[in-house]
């Protein structure tokens, strides 16, 4: 570049600046404007219920009510299936996940789910300039077929699918093997202590839950047998890699450090974070810090324990003058479930408690409190607090972020992602008209109508004791007049229900529903 094409470069960036401060905005907040930092914290099993800017009374969320006073809090928000590894397809996607098998609820040693060629969230973001890292739970495999190789070189990972950066755990907490995947390394693997994982039969000599229930600090109710590791027994076998094995009551800490220092890290670039966090799932275990904090045993404790670390990526933006300029979601990737397979006092603690809020069923559910969780959004340089019943899903965020940074998706990409971006601002008080929610069966969302569709399986996942919603006719709910989808219209209104059915079948069909 030669001296006057500097001088030109100069006056020009000057002249914008001065047009810029004569419309009242400084250049830093006009390019924020379209390229805010983005996070996304997607908490593990947390219930609309269990929130209290949701009406929770038994523990308290302050720093996520501040979010939800300082953004918007949506009622009518989804996370897009009502198990995890579904529900993170979507959101990391936006591809609902019936359309792709193999997205169950995966094993720790599963092999990647997501095509290393399809358009992702961070992959979108990243052609927008951004830096992206994911910091928590993953959930949707690791590996080519045959799965991970823990001992050397992880491909592909979550760097393969647009993040600069990953620090995560496999799968749940409650799965083998028990250790953290920086990039494509175990963190902390000594060479000599090789990790071996089987999900089929017991691999080296480490005792069983089965077998050695006088070693368990937290017993199983149900499944959750297998090889005991930090005095709990998990779900799958392993042996090895003792210097890597994660502590439980640490991992909050841990993902909040990571993701803190994330953020702290990036200048002058927009960042865009994925900070899943693994409370409140199972197996639950606080920071003795939080021990006590709820009367509600340790479900509630890690609740205020999530609620910690959301506040300490609040305080990081604070201190780093980056929370007018930083749009964060909250939510949750399914909801929530009181008995998940350890005997760790949820159920006898419960109290007067509802974790589902007003909704019916929970984690597994096909009815609304599968998908329905908390969903705020808080960006205080262009959105005004408030409340709002737009429907929208986490599948939405690619399409809508996709808007925000002014870029076109292909066709082929994110195939159920729409762009919600004026309802996600409070621009507009309607979202979707209609959505797809996903747990044993379908269901469709028209407005305040929901058709679930035939389900074959039980009615009661009794373990969990939760409702799932099956039904082998189909249900049809009025969600305004009957919020606990308590009366089945289907008799009544049977065009609607086979409209809607009709429907189902059509958006299953077609491949997309964009
Ligand atoms: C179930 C586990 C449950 C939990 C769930 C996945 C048993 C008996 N239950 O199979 O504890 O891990 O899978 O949860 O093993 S999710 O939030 O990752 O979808
Ligand atoms: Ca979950």
């Amino acid at each position: 570049m030669t001296r006057k094409q500097l001088v030109v470069g100069g006056l020009i960036c000057l002249l914008g600046a001065m047009i810029a401060v004569s419309h009242g905005t400084d250049p830093r907040a006009m390019q924020s404007e379209k390229r805010p930092n983005i996070i996304v914290i997607l908490a593990d099993d947390a219930g609309y219920g269990d929130i209290s800017s949701y009406g929770a009374k038994a523990l308290t969320t302050p720093n996520i009510d501040r979010l939800a006073r300082e953004g918007l809090r949506f009622r009518d928000g989804h996370a897009a299936a009502a198990t995890c590894t579904p529900s993170r397809y979507a959101l990391l996607t936006g591809e609902y996940a019936f359309r792709k098998s193999g997205t169950g609820v995966l094993p720790g040693d599963a092999a990647m789910v997501v095509d290393t060629n399809r358009l992702t969230l961070p992959a979108m973001l990243r052609q927008a300039g951004y830096v992206t890292g994911v910091v928590g739970k993953w959930h949707l495999g690791l590996g080519g077929a045959g799965g991970p190789d823990w001992n050397g070189r992880i491909e592909p990972s979550p760097n393969d699918l647009g993040f600069d950066h990953s620090f995560i755990m496999a799968a749940t907490g409650d799965r083998v093997p028990t250790v953290y995947v920086e990039n494509r390394r175990v963190v902390g693997l000594d060479p000599a202590d090789p990790i071996r994982v089987d999900y089929r039969a017991p691999i080296g000599d480490w005792p069983t839950g089965m077998a050695r229930p006088d070693l368990l600090r937290m017993h199983p109710s149900h499944g959750h047998d297998m090889t005991i590791v930090n005095g709990i027994s998990r779900i799958g076998y392993m042996t090895g890699g003792r210097a890597a094995l994660w502590k439980d009551e640490d991992m909050a800490d841990v993902f909040t450090r990571e993701a803190v220092s994330f953020i702290e890290k990036q200048r002058g670039r927009p960042f865009f974070l994925y900070f899943a966090t693994h409370d409140p799932h199972v197996p639950r275990v606080p920071h003795p810090r939080f021990v006590g904090k709820t009367k509600m045993g340790p479900r509630g404790d890690v609740l205020v324990e999530m609620d910690w670390s959301v506040g300490e990526i609040m305080r990081a933006l604070d201190r780093l003058d980056l929370t007018r300029e930083t749009l964060v979601v909250f939510s949750s990737d399914n909801g929530p479930v009181v008995d998940d397979g350890y005997r760790d006092d949820a159920v006898e603690k419960l109290g007067a408690h509802r974790p589902a809020g007003p909704w019916r069923g929970g984690k597994y559910s096909n009815f609304e409190a599968g998908t329905r969780v908390p969903f705020i959004v808080r960006w205080p340089a262009r959105i005004r607090p408030g409340v709002s019943d737009a429907l929208v899903s986490q599948v939405d965020l690619l399409a809508s972020f996709a808007a925000l940074t002014g870029q076109q998706l292909p066709q082929a990409a994110a195939p159920d992602s729409v762009d919600l971006l004026p309802a996600l601002l409070g621009k507009s008080a309607t979202g979707r008209a209609e959505l797809v929610e996903q747990a044993g069966a379908l269901s469709l969302r028209e407005g305040q109508w929901k058709y679930i569709e035939p389900g074959k399986g039980p009615k009661m996942s009794v373990p969990t004791n939760t409702e799932l919603g099956n039904d082998p006719a189909g249900q049809l709910y009025r969600l305004d007049r009957d919020p606990g989808e308590t009366l089945n219209l289907v008799a009544g209104e049977a065009a609607r229900a086979t409209r809607m059915q009709s429907r189902l079948e059509q958006i299953r069909r077609q491949g997309r529903s964009r």
